[in-house]
This record gives structure tokens, sequence and C-alpha cells, in this order.
């Protein structure tokens, strides 16, 4: 089943939403109430249109997961970045932001569910609580930064679609838009840039769908207007500007996967143990200090994620 998207944020959501999504998502509303974050937002019809996801970003909740350190400045994270399709360069994505194309955006959902389809970007995020999450991001170059990220949960947002019980894994993809995007008109990568998590990993409450950060809208060179955000795992994981969501039984490809195989595996956990193949990550730099760090196992959420890799041989799977 695909659902209609619509094109406007005037169309009525129980148009665009499957019934009982439309239905959940009323529950969540009066559910969240009497949630201080969310209490005093008085309906959907009252947040913004598409492309700013729903979020009033005047009203966002803290979360328990941020760590106490400082962040790293609003101008290093909007201007050091990693994002290739708007080219090779740390500075290019923001030279280049005006030619990702943000409005309208959907996010289709496939493959192993009950509840297929295309859903506009406020429909698919609005049922999350939104929160302010203060996350280190490391990147596989061995340099890190403290983002205080706007977003949802992960989980929750996945589970509303229903995977069945073959969905293992699940594969996102970045936007294919080589007419605009500079970077794409190159096979520097397998475009469209694509990701992908074990199950578990998608479900465990660190993953974050972000929307946002430094309390605004997501720049489009951090990944607008919807990434992904997994903590413990090297930055490349974190895949940017999503369009498609897809349920699967087997193990997804993923692009660095593809383009290197011996330098990137799936997993991607960030560990100190496993050097890249042509440098140490036993040490990182955080972006605006001289001094190196240490780089802790799953980027110091060891507490947290590590039994989900009990038993697994981390070098083998890195
Ligand atoms: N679509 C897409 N997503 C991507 C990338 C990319 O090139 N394309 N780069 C990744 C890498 S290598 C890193 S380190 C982070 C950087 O995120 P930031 O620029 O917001 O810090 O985004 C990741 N997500
Ligand atoms: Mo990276």
């Amino acid at each position: 089943m695909l659902l209609k998207v619509s094109k406007s944020s005037d169309v009525k959501e129980s148009q665009v939403t499957d019934e009982s999504l439309y239905r959940d998502r009323r529950r969540f509303l009066q559910a969240s109430a009497s949630l201080t974050a969310m209490s005093l937002a008085p309906s959907l019809s009252m947040w913004p249109a598409i492309g700013s996801a729903s979020i009033d970003f005047n009203k966002i909740g803290k979360s328990d997961f941020s760590i106490d350190e400082e962040t790293t400045p609003y101008d290093a994270v909007t201007s050091y970045n990693n994002f290739y399709e708007l080219g090779l360069d740390k500075g290019d994505p923001k030279r280049n932001a005006q030619h990702l194309k943000v409005k309208p955006w959907s996010v289709k959902v496939e493959g192993e569910c009950e509840k297929p389809g295309e859903y506009n970007l406020e429909d698919f995020i609005s049922p999350g609580k939104v929160e302010e999450r203060i996350y280190r991001l490391r990147c596989v170059e061995a340099w890190s930064m403290v983002i205080p990220w706007v977003g949802v949960e992960l989980g929750p947002i996945l589970k509303r679609f229903q995977p069945t019980s073959k969905a293992k894994f699940v594969q996102f993809k970045t936007i294919l838009d080589p007419d605009n995007l500079p970077g794409q008109k190159r096979p520097v990568l397998e475009w469209p840039y694509r990701e992908g998590l074990r199950i578990d990993e998608a479900m465990h409450p660190l993953a974050l769908l972000a929307v946002g950060l430094y309390g605004k809208e997501m720049p489009n060179q951090n990944g607008a207007p919807l990434r992904l955000v997994m903590p413990w795992k090297y930055g490349f994981k974190s895949i940017k500007s999503i369009v498609s969501i897809e349920f699967t039984e087997e193990q997804p490809a993923t692009s660095w996967n593809i383009t290197g195989p011996r330098e990137y595996g799936f997993y991607s956990n960030v560990n100190p143990e496993v050097d890249h193949p042509r440098w140490s990550q036993k040490r990182e730099r955080r972006i605006g200090e001289f001094l190196k760090r240490e780089t802790l196992p799953f980027n110091g959420y060891a507490d947290e994620v590590a039994s989900m890799y009990a038993g697994m041989d981390l070098k083998k799977n890195f």
C-alpha cells in the first residue's frame, strides 16, 4: 500500500496518514498533553508547515542522554562538514548548501513492515517527542565534535510502521538528485548514499532522528531536513537527508562498505582498538582543541550499547 503524498500542508492529516497511524497520533497527542515538553503545542494545525518538520523550536524537551561536555561552536558545526553530495572539502557543504532542495520532503517506508507508504515529513516525524540531545560525533577521520541535536528517538517512529518478524535490518537512503547536488555528478561514492543498522541498534533509545541543532532547524549542510545520529558509531553511519527507510531480512549494503570494504565495515562502532588501515583510531582531535584526546570505546557510550555486541568479535565486525 502506498499512501498519497500531499504537496501542500493544508491537506487534512487523515487524508495522508493511514487511519491507525492517525488514531495513534491522536492518542499520542492526548497523552502528551500532560507532558511538559509538548503541553504547549495546542494542535497540529498550528505547527509550521513542511520543511520545519512540525516542530516548534521554542518548546524542546531536554534529554537524560545528553553528555555534560562543552559543545562545539555553532559556526564550526555548520562549516566543517562531511556531505559528499555537496562536495568533498569540509567547507563545500556550507558553500553549496542551497543546492539541496528540502521543500517539499517526503520519506518512503518500504520492505518488511505492515504499514509501508510515502509520508510527508511532518506526518513522519510529528508523533515523536522532540528533544535536545547533546551527543559526541566521532568521525572516522579522527576528529570529533559535541553537538546539541534536536530530534526524536528513532525506535518509536519505526515501530509505527509495524516491522514484521522478518525485519532484521533497516536500510536508509539519502536523496538522489544529481541535477542539483554537485557531488552526485561524479561517482565518488555509491549514490544514493545508503546506510544500514541492525534492527536492535535502530530500536536502541540512543538512536536519534535529528531535525535540527542548537535549537534551530537543521542547516542543509548538516543533513536537512532529517538525518540519523548514532552516537556510538563513526559519523558516516549518521546518514543525512533521508528519503527512504527499508526494513530488510538481509544485512543491507552501505555506501562506504561498497566503496572501501577493507576500510569500512557494516558495524562501524567507534573502536580505538581497530585502526583504520591508513591511520590509528586511538586518539582524536576535538574540533577547536589543540591536544588530542583518547578515543573511547563506542565513543563513550559503552555502558549503554556494548551489550548489543556481546559475543561478537569486534575486530572482525568493524
Ligand atoms: N548523505 C550523506 N550522509 C553523510 C555523509 C555524506 O557524505 N553523505 N557523511 C557522513 C560523515 S563521514 C560524517 S562524519 C557525518 C558528518 O556530519 P556533520 O557534517 O553534520 O558533522 O555525516 C555523515 N553522513
Ligand atoms: Mo566521517
